[in-house]
């Protein structure tokens, strides 16, 4: 069935849960489908380690130092596996850095949003690495081989990098009467922007219908999002958080947490550009890719280097 090449022989491929290679006939909207989604979730890592990085120097012991450089440098990490993942589409990695700087390709919303004290970086590692894991958790099972490859890889680091968060919020909450009050500032700031992580409900999300009918995404982004509610609302119980929610309630007949409504109108502000820190991340990175200019240079003029010395070697 393999090597039939038409979009009926793709469609059964995918419903039979096979995993399509680079190499494999795809229809040509599967591939941009997946190009947009891949290189979004790259910039995301990359652009992700911004707010983080902003509190290396100011964590308050060398031990939280060393496991937020640690976090940091694996998203740094995913971002590359999730690049080399969509360069086998066909895609440069010069053209998506182009897309990210220009606007065209968008990064998660929860990037344009301030890191302002230490405790948001105990929400970010416990509600965006929590939310990022259950989407990428069911993303392991994504119908493209390398990405759902890339995607196993990250989830194991990603629970270490929940767990980090967590702990933070736990020993802020054991604290004193500061320390819990800095705490649920920042569990206040980060719960919707959070819940917004999962994109758009499932009747607003355009790219839904074709990405489940290709196995792209494998559970939809309301589904998703309940999944995360439904995990963490014990998770804040138990150290004595509140869900800034008044309509947040257990539902027993669906046996799942109903939740209040989602500010859509702030999500597609922040991610058409005219969030908190929209322009800051962009100039950021931007800076910095252009500063690394003489490294990437460097690199291939050596890899060039090395090639003529092996031709050179294999012809004489
Ligand atoms: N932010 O039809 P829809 C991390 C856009 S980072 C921005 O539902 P789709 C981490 C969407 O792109 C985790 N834009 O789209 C790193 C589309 O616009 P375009 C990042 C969003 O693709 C460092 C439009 O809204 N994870 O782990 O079916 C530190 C309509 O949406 C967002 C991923 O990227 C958003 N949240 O579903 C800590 C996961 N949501 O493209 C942690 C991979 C929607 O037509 N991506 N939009 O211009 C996905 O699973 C899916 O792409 C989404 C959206 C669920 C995000």
């Amino acid at each position: 069935m393999k090597n039939l090449h038409n979009d009926e022989s793709f469609q059964k491929r995918i419903d039979a849960n096979e995993h399509v290679e680079p190499r494999d006939y795809m229809p040509e909207g599967y591939r941009k489908h997946l190009i947009r989604q891949i290189s979004q979730h790259a910039h995301s890592e990359v652009i992700g380690m911004q707010p983080e990085g902003n509190w290396i120097t100011r964590a308050p012991s060398l031990r939280a130092k060393q496991i937020l450089l640690a976090k940091i440098q694996d998203e740094g990490g995913h971002g590359l596996y999730l690049y080399s993942a969509a360069e086998t589409l066909g895609v440069s990695r010069e053209e998506m850095i182009e897309q990210l700087h220009s606007g065209k390709a968008k990064y998660s919303n929860i990037f344009n949003y301030p890191a302002l004290n230490w405790a948001d970086i105990g929400a970010i590692g416990w509600l965006v690495d929590g939310a990022a894991i259950v989407n990428q958790v069911s993303l392991q099972r994504t119908s493209y081989g390398p990405y759902s490859r890339a995607m196993i890889r990250i989830c194991k680091e990603e629970s270490f990098h929940q767990r980090q968060g967590y702990e933070i919020m736990c020993k802020m909450m054991a604290g004193t009467l500061e320390q819990k009050q800095m705490a649920q500032d920042a569990m206040n700031r980060w719960w919707w922007p959070a819940l917004m992580m999962f994109g758009p409900h499932d009747s607003d999300s355009p790219h839904t219908g074709d990405a489940v009918k290709w196995k792209i995404k494998r559970e939809s982004n309301d589904t998703l999002r309940q999944k995360f509610i439904d995990k963490t609302v014990q998770q804040a119980e138990l150290i004595g958080l509140v869900i800034p929610d008044k309509d947040l309630k257990w539902n027993a007949q669906n046996g799942h947490y109903d939740h209040g409504t989602i500010n859509w109108e702030e999500f597609f502000e922040v991610i058409n550009g005219k969030g908190p820190c929209n322009k800051q991340r962009l100039e950021h990175h931007k800076k910095y890719h252009l500063e690394g200019e003489w490294v990437r240079e460097a690199a291939t003029a050596h890899k060039m280097k090395k090639i003529k010395r092996e031709r050179h070697h294999l012809t004489h």
